[in-house]
């Protein structure tokens, strides 16, 4: 008898270590984005254009930052900035043109190093392959909407069905068939959703394409306080968002009503096999026909109407499949009891404008394509519910990821890791001034090259390169950003104030005048 309790205890003994072995005391990481998915189309934020129930999960479990921005409001260089945690100036990635330089160092590097098992799924949008992934399947560029091609390590594959759907396939086909249970992961489940020119599913667009939209308060923004960058930027519904690419008339309706649009090349349905086909065409060729009846009356305010509510229905509708796929990858974790070990964000590389100053696309400093929707979730280490405020940057996630992995950060690292403000410590967060900088110009949309820095209270903002103009924002009494007060007198001192701690935070991120004269010169080779 004392042999075989001893035997068992034996076996306990055995078993107990490795079952402890196989749960990895390390924190797994997933990092979900989404490419210009406006804060305006989360619930958790506002829920007045959509309900996105599951990425509020993450939000309602954890915390959901008020006040998250990016450094440069565009796709690659964000991304390059996530992977660095250094400013575009430093790490190279100026604009989408550029090649990402390889020998930067990353976090999903580090992470690797570390004993991470390392993944990536979705959208990147490099020009070269990610470094530090043990597996990856990326799109190449921007992607297609419909049986789109995937980039793999043994070679490009085209897969059937939609690409937000896909993603999730490929990302839960790695979960549950190559995951090591024995390590900890980090992954990066990357969504090409909502990004132009929106192409829905099925049943997304039926659903979306009945609805009606309230309009947003400066869809007929006049620019009158704003510099020339804002009046000249071609981002705006009524002119530069285009029927047939945009708004899914056909070519034949745009004939039939004699008007010429700039692009009248339809959205890549050529992507769409002939099911995908037919039963797009039975709900946009109405739209057609009602669209033609309507011409005739409309007047460009009706127009900018019809257009904004057309992008609308088709942007948001995107958004509804990513916030299904979530839940699908959030269920997942809950039932493999993944979920109490993991931290998740929920972010977009950019802001977008949806509707806002008569806008689509994003790339200003101006609020609702600098600020983008961060929600995290850590349970026993976040409390639920709970809403930050403090300023915090797609800069910080390198270090914040690194100090959740219990991994160094490299000192040139320039964010601030976010765990203080995630487990509840913030005194010792002391951040004052972001600094923000965009590059691509002149390029598609002619938004104007500028920089600046944001305060709790103010924005100040320097365009250049070929107009040298100034711009200031009482971000308090003015949130939606229509009065620039740059030359208001009552606003002197202010404007001295924060011209000083712009030169102040330049020099503290180490970007200067001979840095922007070395990348116009680099940018117009
Ligand atoms: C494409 C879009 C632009 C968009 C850029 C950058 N045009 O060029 O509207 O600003 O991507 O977007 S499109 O005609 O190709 O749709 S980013 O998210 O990749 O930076
Ligand atoms: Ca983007």
């Amino acid at each position: 008898m004392k042999y075989l309790i001893l035997f068992f205890l034996s076996i306990c003994l055995v078993g107990c270590s490795s079952s402890k072995k196989e749960q990895p005391s390390k924190p797994n990481i997933i990092f979900i984005m989404s490419d210009d998915h406006a804060y305006q189309a989360i619930s958790a934020y506002d829920d007045t254009l959509i309900n996105t129930p599951n990425i509020d999960r993450i939000a309602k479990e954890g915390m959901l930052f008020t006040n998250a921005s990016v450094t440069n409001s565009i796709c690659a260089p964000s991304r390059a900035v996530i992977l660095t945690g250094k400013h575009s100036h430093i790490n190279g990635k100026i604009d989408n043109l550029s090649e990402f330089d390889t020998t930067n160092v990353t976090f999903p590097q580090l992470l690797q190093k570390a004993g991470y098992q390392t993944a990536m799924f979705g959208k990147l949008h490099f020009g070269n392959n990610p470094k530090g992934f043990d597996e990856f399947m990326i799109l190449p560029g921007q992607g297609e909407y419909y049986n789109p091609t995937f980039i793999t390590q043994k070679g490009d594959t085209v897969i059937q069905g939609y690409v937000t759907d896909i993603t999730t396939d490929l990302t839960l086909d790695w979960m549950k068939k190559r995951r090591d249970p024995k390590k900890p992961f980090m992954l990066m489940y990357l969504h090409k959703a909502p990004h132009r020119s929106w192409l829905p599913t099925k049943k997304y667009y039926t659903e979306y394409t009945k609805k009606t939209f309230p309009l947003p308060a400066t869809l007929f923004d006049d620019y009158k306080t704003r510099g020339t960058a804002a009046k000249t930027a071609e981002m705006g519904i009524l002119k530069h968002m285009t029927l047939v690419y945009d708004n899914k008339l056909t070519p034949e309706t745009m004939a039939e009503l004699g008007i010429e649009d700039w692009n009248n090349i339809p959205p890549r349905l050529g992507d769409m096999n002939p099911q995908q086909k037919a039963d797009w065409e039975a709900v946009y060729n109405p739209i057609n026909e009602d669209f033609k009846k309507r011409y005739p009356t409309m007047n460009d305010s009706t127009l900018t109407v019809w257009k904004y509510q057309r992008y609308m229905q088709d942007y948001l509708a995107t958004i509804a499949s990513v916030d299904d796929n979530v839940g699908r990858l959030l269920d997942y974790l809950d039932e493999e009891k993944l979920t109490d070990n993991t931290l998740i964000v929920y972010t977009s590389d950019q802001g977008f404008y949806l509707g806002e100053h008569g806008w689509f696309d994003k790339r200003f400093m101006y609020n609702e394509s600098f600020k983008t929707p961060l929600l995290i979730k850590w349970p026993n280490k976040i409390s639920a519910g709970i809403t930050e405020n403090e300023m915090v940057q797609n800069l910080d996630f390198a270090q914040t990821f690194l100090e959740v992995a219990g991994v160094k950060a490299p000192e040139d690292m320039q964010g601030e890791s976010l765990v203080p403000l995630l487990t509840g410590k913030k005194e010792t967060w002391d951040r004052d001034a972001i600094y923000y900088h965009y590059y691509e110009y002149p390029a598609e949309h002619a938004v104007k090259r500028h920089y600046g820095i944001a305060t709790k209270e103010f924005k100040i903002i320097h365009f250049y390169y070929d107009v040298d103009e100034w711009e200031l924002y009482d971000r308090k009494k003015d949130p939606k950003e229509i009065n620039n007060v740059y030359n208001d007198p009552n606003y002197a001192s202010v404007v001295k104030e924060m011209t000083q701690k712009l030169k102040d935070v330049r020099k503290k991120y180490k970007d200067s005048e001979t840095l922007d004269n070395h990348y116009i010169e680099l940018y117009n080779q």
